[in-house]
């Protein structure tokens, strides 16, 4: 069934560390080895061995139209006929960032990078050098790239791996990175009266996808924002995985919350390598080269990665996008519920709109980190190569969020909760 992918395995295990270019996908935490595929189209993947599956990762986020959508593909062929990198000023980075503050009005001005991780590693030196001061505030179990800051007590394949905080960063720069509970503003609250005048911002994915899916309770992202007002900090929203996701204008817009600075990712280059950062003219207007915060990118900008994330942004203001994925996520989310409550099988689903999570745990409600794991990641790893068996490719952890598309519809639903139903875990 999959002896052409392990071939693969055994040849990629001689050329990258663990086989892989990022650890999340070394199936580590599930107990197999991963998947090599070939082809994408729509809802569906297939891999080497011609095994076809319903694909809930979605390349981690950004395939929220699906795989290979005709209209993206014909403008990334024809901006590439034209030229694939200038290095220089060029339209299509205008077209995509018009769109961009149309969608986020938060967004004044912004600054293209080539991931989620370059728009965190920026904002957070832009906070620091805006405010002038050093610490920064984030989540036990939320993930906002591999910047040295940010890997403490972070989500994402960290969790999975359940490594410590990552060696190679210097204990003085981890002790500039102070963690809360998400969903704690007690917490969060103590941390700004023990640190006076030194937390230069709070960094939160509005909605967590990297410990799992966490939702915020009520009034927690509108305190965020109070307690920022209160003592001078920046509030910045780590919208990489929840930006054009959970709402057209993301978390921002879902729950009414205006960030100081918002970092993007994935849909926005709708599959090919793009990040952003912006927020408040005020405050982007201190990057180089109007200010003295220096960051920069040989690919920033790149024409092939800003016309697949316009024709993205612009396929997800179709009439009835939205109201799409939140029917068919409705129908999924119930349907697993009643799957398990007839196997007695005791999970929590959190779910915000196209992304969500099954947490094998009998811990009725999974609001933070330490609820989320709680779960029991043998039995949600049997669960996965159960369904990986049955055409249907999750996440390989427990600790992240599935993702589905706008073409992800009746048939592809109705084919994933039969092979949950005739699934053995
Ligand atoms: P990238 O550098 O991977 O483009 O983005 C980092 C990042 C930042 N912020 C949030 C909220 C993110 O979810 C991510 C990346 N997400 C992971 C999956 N949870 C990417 C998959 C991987 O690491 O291979």
């Amino acid at each position: 069934m999959y002896s052409k992918s392990k071939e693969l395995f055994n040849k990629s295990s001689k050329l990258f560390p663990g086989g892989v270019n990022s650890p999340v996908r070394a199936f580590k935490s599930v107990g197999s080895s991963p998947i090599f595929f070939k082809k994408s189209q729509g809802a569906y993947l297939y891999d080497v061995d011609g095994n076809e599956y319903i694909d809930y990762v979605g390349s981690w986020g950004p395939m929220i139209c699906g795989h290979g959508h005709s209209k993206v593909i014909e403008a990334i062929q024809q901006v590439a006929e034209k030229g694939i990198s200038f290095g220089a000023c060029h339209e299509y980075e205008i077209h995509l960032a018009e769109i961009i503050t149309k969608l986020m009005p938060n967004i004044e001005m912004l600054r293209f990078v080539n991931s989620g991780t370059e728009a965190c590693m920026a904002v957070a030196r832009l906070a620091r050098a805006y405010t002038k001061r050093p610490k920064i505030l984030k989540f036990n179990g939320c993930y906002h790239g591999h910047f040295d800051s940010f890997l403490v007590q972070a989500g994402s394949g960290v969790a999975t791996m359940s490594l410590p905080d990552s060696p190679g960063v210097p204990s003085e720069l981890a002790e500039l990175t102070l963690t809360a509970n998400y969903n704690n503003l007690e917490e969060v609250e103590k941390c700004f009266e023990q640190n006076p005048n030194s937390i230069a911002a709070i960094m939160v994915e509005p909605v967590v996808g990297n410990s799992g899916c966490l939702l915020p309770q009520n009034g927690f992202l509108e305190g965020l924002r109070n307690i920022c007002n209160k003592y001078g900090a920046l509030l910045i929203f780590d919208e990489v995985m929840t930006g054009f996701r959970v709402a057209k204008g993301g978390a921002q817009e879902r729950f009414n919350v205006s960030p100081d600075l918002t970092t993007l990712g994935k849909i926005v280059g709708g599959g090919l390598p793009v990040g952003a950062y912006g927020g408040k003219k005020e405050i982007m207007e201190m990057i180089a080269p109007s200010g003295p915060v220096y960051q920069a990118g040989t690919l920033s900008g790149n024409p092939l990665g800003m016309v697949a994330g316009a024709t993205t942004l612009n396929l997800i203001q179709e009439e009835g996008f939205y109201e799409n994925l939140e029917l068919y996520g409705e129908k999924l989310e119930t349907g697993i519920k009643q799957i398990m409550i007839d196997k007695e099988v005791p999970v929590t689903i959190n779910r915000c709109g196209a992304m969500l999570s099954v947490f094998f745990t009998d811990q009725k409600e999974v609001y933070n980190f330490p609820t989320a794991k709680t779960s029991d990641t043998n039995r949600f790893a049997k669960f996965f190569n159960e369904l990986l068996k049955n055409g249907i490719y999750l996440p390989p952890s427990q600790f992240e969020a599935w993702f589905f598309s706008s073409i992800h519809s009746k048939n592809e639903i109705e084919k994933t909760l039969n092979a949950i139903e005739a699934a053995q875990f």
